[in-house]
């Protein structure tokens, strides 16, 4: 059985040509400046996103933490979301290792965070508080239906924080998946931002990685920053190799995945019990919630996929995420052991 996994988009594997691209990649020790595949993807990723530098990191994680490490000291305070991912999922990392005091605001279901909040929650330069530092924006809005955040809003966060003296930066996991969305050039919607990290691992289906992007001075601390973390690696360029591939050939075919969310939330929306939290989706993220008129709960409906081969997580909100790896077919299957499960 072909197994359908729509638990993510960090489930997918490298393609063909990514592994030829791996077994084959020039490589030297990255740590010492040294690999030429790392400097070749660095320089693509800092060129693609409008930023004079770049830095291969481990993982989305580890570069919204070098971003926050880099930009705050101990007592600094960062504004974001509260259905943020760095809020919610990263482990607290920015208070833990850096003495970073997060103040988190009310995500709007779109994702944005309401201008008024965040000038309300810039502090004054007063003794009793922490020094408002760092504003974050999240770009696809994974927990707010993979809503991609309108360029205009960006460009008034941007001016906002420049205003204050404040600095910005962008979780732009998945700025491509937002680009194509917005029908907008990730150079646009990274612009506002003084530093975006995005990754290489989930849409654009590379093994590991993402890119941390900014300014000269700023990617060179950066680097002091990831040896801290750990997350200097050596010939990683078998990585950076997959990460080339996705840069080059996976961002285009986004809107693929997108049509593909569309046409199976578009079969859901239907079904008896179904009550979708976003619809239409607006890029690869489906969410929905099953009510006490569906015929099995979330738990029984995961069971019986898996059955059928196909895998989710059995959450009350339940997430669906399109990829590479879902095609038409896989997406006639689901429909139909919904079907299955829910209508017959
Ligand atoms: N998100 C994962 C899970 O951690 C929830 C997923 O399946 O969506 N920023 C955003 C917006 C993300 O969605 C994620 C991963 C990350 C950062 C972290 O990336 P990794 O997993 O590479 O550390």
């Amino acid at each position: 059985m072909e197994w359908i996994d729509l638990r993510s988009d960090t489930v997918t594997q490298p393609t063909k040509e990514m592994r030829k691209a791996m077994a084959n990649a020039e490589v030297g020790d990255d740590v010492y400046g040294e690999d030429p595949t790392v400097r070749l993807l660095e320089e693509i990723s800092a060129e693609k996103l409008g930023k004079e530098a770049a830095i291969f990191l481990p993982s989305g994680t580890m570069g919204n933490l070098v971003a926050l490490l880099t930009h705050c000291r101990r007592g600094d305070e960062v504004i974001l979301g509260n259905k943020s991912h760095i809020f919610l999922d990263e482990a607290g990392g920015m208070a833990v290792l850096g003495g970073i005091h997060p103040y988190p605001l009310p995500n709007l279901r779109d994702g944005r965070i309401e201008m008024a909040a965040i000038s309300g929650a810039i502090r004054p330069d007063d003794e009793h508080c922490p020094i408002s530092r760092l504003i974050c924006l999240e770009n696809t809005h994974n927990y707010c239906g993979g809503s991609p955040i309108p360029l205009e809003y960006c460009r008034e966060v941007g001016r906002l924080a420049r205003e204050n003296h404040l600095l910005l930066h962008l979780d732009g996991a998945r700025i491509f998946n937002a680009a194509v969305a917005l029908g907008a050039d990730p150079k646009q919607l990274s612009a506002p931002a003084d530093s975006i990290s995005f990754c290489l691992s989930k849409g654009l289906c590379a093994p590991a990685g993402s890119v941390l992007c900014g300014r000269e001075d700023f990617i060179r601390q950066a680097r002091r920053t990831r040896k801290l973390l750990g997350g200097g690696m050596r010939q990683i360029g078998i990585l950076a190799a997959a990460g080339i591939i996705g840069l080059r050939s996976m961002t285009a075919r986004l809107e693929e995945d997108h049509a593909r969310a569309r046409r199976l939330a578009d079969a859901l929306v239907g079904m008896p019990g179904v009550k979708m939290d976003y619809y239409p989706p607006a890029t690869n993220m489906i969410f929905f919630r099953l009510t006490n008129r569906a015929r099995v709960g979330s738990e029984e409906l995961a069971l019986e996929l898996k059955k059928r081969g196909i895998l989710i997580f059995p959450d009350a909100r339940i997430r669906l995420v399109t990829h590479y790896w879902v095609d038409d077919s896989a997406i006639e299957r689901m429909i139909a052991a919904f079907n299955e499960i829910l209508v017959k």
